[in-house]
């Protein structure tokens, strides 16, 4: 008798669509290298492509992480300002909202470095399993903003001011305040997202924000599902 097929996990469906979105890339392309778990298959699928197909393109990671891990797979990396122009970006996300393509990212807290690669890039394409499209944004999921470390007492004011319920995110294990890249901190914040581009600017607005997790841009997004192909989405 056949065995049944068993139920794929979130990370088979995370692989499904870092294979798809390896296919995307040409030789010559720089590419913005998106932190993540969903990231991180796409670009150990990538380092298999430079090794065994003597793929000829340079990375442009989005964090520390993105970094060790592509040049561990062989991927030449090249510094954002060395780059210039980056053809393609490919990085995950928390939430992509079903209408209108926005969204939530920055559970790991570099959504400020991937925001700049991902904006610059030609084309920025997300990767996510099904779990993750959502019919509006910011429900279930809160936005996480980067604040300089000195001003997190004066956003945190003007949060509640503007009745959001804000938390400084604290790392898991150790004491204190999870620490960017960048030298900075994360206040998380569950608020009302009417238009992702209105909310986008607003929170930006704040003095002491650098960056919020709200990405209002994004050409397409590949959705990993049960069925056999990828689906894609496209404004
Ligand atoms: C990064 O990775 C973040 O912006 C987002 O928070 C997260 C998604 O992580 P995963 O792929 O592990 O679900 O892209």
């Amino acid at each position: 008798m056949a065995k049944k097929k068993s139920a794929e996990t979130q990370d088979d469906l995370k692989l499904k669509v870092a294979q798809e979105a390896s296919k995307l890339v040409k030789d010559e392309m720089v590419i913005g290298l998106g932190s993540g778990s969903t990231s991180n298959m796409f670009i150990k699928e990538l380092g298999k492509r430079v090794l065994e197909e003597e793929l000829y393109i340079y990375g442009v990671p989005t964090s520390f992480d993105a970094k060790m891990l592509a040049s561990q797979c062989g991927i030449p990396l090249v510094s954002l300002d060395q780059a210039g122009q980056i053809d393609l970006a490919v990085d995950g996300a928390d939430e992509v909202e079903e209408g209108t393509l926005s969204l939530i990212k920055g559970g790991g807290g570099c959504h400020t470095m991937e925001k700049v690669i991902d904006y610059c890039a030609k084309e920025f394409v997300v990767l996510v399993d099904e779990s993750k499209v959502v019919p509006s944004l910011g429900e279930n999921t809160p936005v996480p903003l980067e604040v300089l470390p000195f001003a997190y007492s004066t956003v945190l004011n003007t949060l509640l001011e503007m009745n959001t319920a804000p938390s400084i995110r604290v790392s898991g294990g150790k004491m204190g305040p999870v620490i960017t890249d960048n030298g900075n901190m994360i206040i998380d914040v569950f608020t009302k997202i009417d238009e992702a581009a209105v909310k986008e600017k607003e929170l930006n607005n704040i003095v002491g924000v650098v960056e919020n997790g709200i990405f209002s841009k994004c050409d397409k997004v590949l959705v990993g599902n049960s069925s056999k192909k990828v689906k894609v989405l496209k404004k």
